[in-house]
């Protein structure tokens, strides 16, 4: 099929999603058109299935804004046109989903059917998209798909919740490609490179915004590192990574902790941890602990929102309310107390992580593809 993929490029979650579906796809013999304002960081051109077409913004000086919704429809409206894609595959329902709209309309003036695919990852729905600038037209095209999934069975009650949908909701979780996991497929894993021999490693990785509760892991580690020797490997940027600097310096421990910035290595970041830290306020899903799990990293984190959907309590890792700082560094604790218990806790979550797999995941939204495509 001839699918667009719209998302935002950059290393949040729903751009990852959409990238590693984008080449899968491709892989899968589909030809793929990402239609976005920067190359995705995750895509590589392995496939000749794949192509970039840039949204360019117009500035001019009256706008205090740039009317970036009209600049991605004009373009969604000329790449569908001209590759004659059947579907536009829309990621973050703010504002990729109102102009998904907006293009179908201005294509169905030209008699061209195109079909949009929703899809739901969580901030656009709990912190932004129900905030009453933009509920309204949030609900008005979440309603107005052809089809809308959600990433997690919570997603999906909380925009129920929060919204007057009369649209049905699929719920098609994130999935992750095991393979780019395997510590093989990365050699050997230079844990040396970071901490001596008898150090445990734990580590986050986000894009440090106040929903992350970044200075809650520097707390936890604080707590940990008393009793087990441990370094912190802290991954990724954002509006608190100054904050977490600042708290590790005054809590002591700066030296063990090393911030890292954006990687596109993560999976091998991963294959040093031993225990990954996510105390989050909420997730949709949290595919940075499926991640952690595919590396066969036991997960700490929060219970919010589709994070038991992901993480099981005691097998996989441990849930905790939000903000208990004292349990989430007891349940650290508790997995890394022996060798042995951490092999299990790993081991489990790497097997645990395989329900998740591309191979399994991949055929739901192609068929969701191809039902609407008997519909044209
Ligand atoms: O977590 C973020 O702030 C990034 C955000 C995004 O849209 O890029 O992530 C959301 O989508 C991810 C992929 O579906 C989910 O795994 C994350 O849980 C979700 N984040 C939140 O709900 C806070």
């Amino acid at each position: 099929m001839r699918i667009g993929i719209v998302c935002y490029p950059t290393f949040g979650g729903s751009g990852v999603v959409a990238t590693e579906l984008g080449m899968a796809l491709a892989d899968n013999g589909h030809e793929v058109h990402f239609i976005t304002y920067n190359q995705p960081v995750r895509l590589d051109f392995i496939s000749h299935n794949l192509h970039f077409h840039e949204v360019i913004m117009e500035e001019y000086p009256l706008f205090q804004y740039q009317p970036y919704e009209l600049a991605l429809s004009t373009r969604m409206v000329e790449v569908v046109e001209k590759h004659q894609l059947e579907i536009l595959h829309v990621h973050y329902a703010i504002p990729h989903a109102y102009a998904a709209y907006m293009a179908k309309q201005m294509l169905k003036e030209k008699g061209i059917d195109i079909k949009v695919v929703t899809t739901l990852h969580g901030t656009d729905i709990t912190l932004v998209g129900s905030h009453p600038s933009y509920k309204t037209a949030v609900a008005f095209s979440i309603n107005h798909s052809d089809v809308v999934t959600a990433v997690s069975k919570s997603l999906k009650e909380d925009t129920l919740r929060l919204f007057h949908i009369t649209n049905e909701i699929k719920v098609v979780h994130n999935f992750i490609d095991i393979d780019k996991y395997l510590k093989e497929s990365h050699g050997e894993c230079q844990r040396i490179a970071l901490a001596e021999p008898e150090e445990r490693i734990l580590t986050h990785v986000s894009n440090f915004r106040p929903v992350k509760r970044t200075q809650d892991v520097i707390k936890i580690f604080e707590r940990v590192q008393k009793t087990v020797p441990s370094k912190l490997l802290m991954v990724g940027d954002g509006p608190e990574k100054r904050n977490a600097e600042l708290l590790a310096k005054k809590l002591g421990i700066y030296d063990k902790v090393i911030f890292l910035g954006n990687s596109n290595e993560v999976a091998k970041i991963l294959c040093y941890t031993d225990v990954f830290i996510l105390p989050s306020e909420t997730e949709s899903f949290g595919l940075a602990a499926l991640e952690a799990m595919a590396a066969e990293t036991p997960v700490i984190s929060t219970n919010s929102g589709g994070l038991p959907e992901v993480n099981v309590h005691g097998v996989t890792g441990f849930l905790s309310p939000i903000g208990d700082i004292e349990d989430m560094a007891n349940n650290t604790l508790t997995i890394l107390k022996n060798d042995e218990t951490l092999e299990r806790f790993k081991s489990n979550a790497k097997n645990h992580a395989k329900k998740f797999s591309l191979k399994n995941i991949l055929p739901i939204y192609e068929e969701i593809y191809e039902s609407l495509r008997v519909k044209v």
